[in-house]
């Protein structure tokens, strides 16, 4: 009868082991660029760019000048500080050309919104909640905020439904 070889077995275990910690190494290394992809605003449609796109992180929208807009929101408790760039200055940044923006986020959720609202309201990108980064698979990387306590107008479906969070995408229209 032949007998177990201990040692093979022992080898082939820590073969085994090996194998997973590099798999293991593999889909840490791998999954880290996915994500950064995904944490960037792209600007597309009726812009200037040599690419056709625009991107920003919000690394990258922390470099341009802050407006902080503190309210209620029907997300949050009591009031928020919600710090980004308004949404008008990037759509002049970008050279756009257009009256509407279709807004896309991570989760699928899609909404139009009209440059108009970036005249009249301070509109902002937030890209912090409270002082910090806004949160992985919550909000991040974006979230488009009104000042919703300073006009009553503001504090309805219509407006609530435009601040779309995740957001990923912008196409001028
Ligand atoms: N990314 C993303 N943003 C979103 C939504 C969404 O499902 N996904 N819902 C929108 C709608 S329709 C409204 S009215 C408000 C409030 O959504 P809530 O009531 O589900 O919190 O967020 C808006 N922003
Ligand atoms: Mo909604």
């Amino acid at each position: 009868m032949q007998k177990y070889r201990i040692s093979g077995s022992g080898g082939a275990f820590f073969t085994c082991f090996k194998m997973g910690f590099l798999l293991l190494l593999l889909m840490i290394v791998g999954a880290v660029p996915v994500q950064a992809e995904q944490m960037r605003l792209a600007i597309t449609g009726k812009i200037t760019s040599e690419h056709g796109a625009i991107y920003y992180s919000p690394g990258d929208l922390s470099a341009s000048t802050p407006t902080e807009i503190v309210t209620s929101s029907p997300w949050t408790v009591g009031k928020t500080r919600f710090r980004g760039v308004l949404l008008r200055d990037i759509l002049k940044g970008v050279d756009a050309r257009g009256t509407k923006l279709r807004a896309t986020a991570i989760d699928g959720y899609s909404v139009e919104i009209p440059i108009s609202d970036t005249e009249k309201y301070d509109v902002i990108i937030a890209y912090k909640m409270d002082g910090e980064w806004l949160e992985n698979e919550v909000y991040a990387p974006f979230w488009i905020i009104y000042p919703y306590d300073s006009d009553k107008k503001l504090a309805q479906e219509k407006y609530y439904s435009r601040s779309i969070w995740q957001l990923t995408k912008l196409t001028v229209e």
